[in-house]
C-alpha cells in the first residue's frame, strides 16, 4: 500500500513559494549591488582617466599650434616695438593656448644649429682614448662658441638670417585629478608636456641680423 504525503493546503504552498522567490530575489539583488560597488570606482577611474588624457592631448596640441604660430613670427627676424622677440613669441603662445597654459610657468628654449642634421648632436671631438665619449683634455670643435664641449651643439638664441632654429616649449601640466599619477605623473603630481618645432629663419637682411638673438 502506497503511503501518500498529506496534501498541503494551497495557501501554504503559495506562501512557501513566495518566500523562496523573495529569498532568491534578495540574493540576486545583493550580488548585483556588490558588483555595482566594484564597478563604479573602475568606471569612474576610466572616465576621469579619459578626461585627463583628452585634456593632455588638447593642451599639447594647443602648445604645438601656439609654437608654430610663434615660430612663424620668429623666422621673420622682426623686432617689435617695446618688446623683445622672445616676449612677442611668448605672447603669441599665450594667446594661442587660450589660458590653459600658465605663461608664468612655461619654459621656452631656442637653439641654433648649423644644419638640420646637427640638431641634438654633440660637438665633434677627437676621441683620443677611444671610449666613445668626450673626456676632459680631448680636442673638440666649439660649434656654439661657449668655451666648453657640449653634448648638444645648439647655440642659445633665435638665430640670424637663414639659421636653423629649434624651438622647445615645456609646461608642467597640473591634472584635474590624480588618476593618472601612477602612470604619467612626477613626484609633484605634475605632467610635463613638451612641444617643439624646427624652422629655418628667413633671409631677413643684415640690419635685422645685427639684432638677432633674444
Ligand atoms: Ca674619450
Ligand atoms: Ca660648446
Amino acid at each position: 500500500m502506497l503511503a501518500t504525503a498529506p496534501a498541503l493546503p494551497l495557501s501554504l504552498v503559495l506562501a512557501l513559494a513566495a518566500r523562496r522567490l523573495r529569498g532568491a530575489l534578495r540574493a540576486r539583488g545583493g550580488s548585483a549591488s556588490v558588483q555595482f560597488a566594484i564597478a563604479i570606482p573602475v568606471f569612474l577611474l576610466l572616465v576621469f582617466g579619459l578626461i585627463e588624457i583628452a585634456m593632455i592631448l588638447f593642451v599639447n596640441s594647443l602648445m604645438e599650434g601656439g609654437l608654430r604660430e610663434a615660430a612663424r613670427f620668429g623666422i621673420t627676424g622682426f623686432d617689435p616695438d617695446g618688446q623683445t622677440r622672445t616676449e612677442r613669441i611668448l605672447q603669441i603662445v599665450g594667446l594661442q593656448t587660450q589660458g590653459l597654459v600658465d605663461m608664468e610657468q612655461v619654459g621656452i628654449d631656442f637653439l641654433v644649429y648649423p644644419s638640420f642634421n646637427d640638431i641634438g648632436q654633440p660637438e665633434p671631438f677627437a676621441d683620443d682614448n677611444g671610449n666613445g665619449s668626450y673626456d676632459a683634455g680631448e680636442a673638440y670643435t666649439d660649434v656654439n662658441g661657449n668655451g666648453t664641449w657640449d653634448a648638444d651643439m645648439g647655440a642659445a638664441g633665435l638665430g640670424g638670417p637663414g639659421d636653423i632654429v629649434l624651438y622647445t616649449l615645456t609646461y608642467d601640466w597640473d591634472p584635474l585629478t590624480g588618476v593618472l599619477d601612477p602612470v604619467l605623473g612626477g613626484a609633484d603630481g605634475l605632467i610635463t608636456l613638451r612641444a617643439s618645432i624646427v624652422v629655418r629663419n628667413e633671409p631677413f637682411g643684415s640690419q635685422a641680423a645685427a639684432g638677432a638673438g633674444t
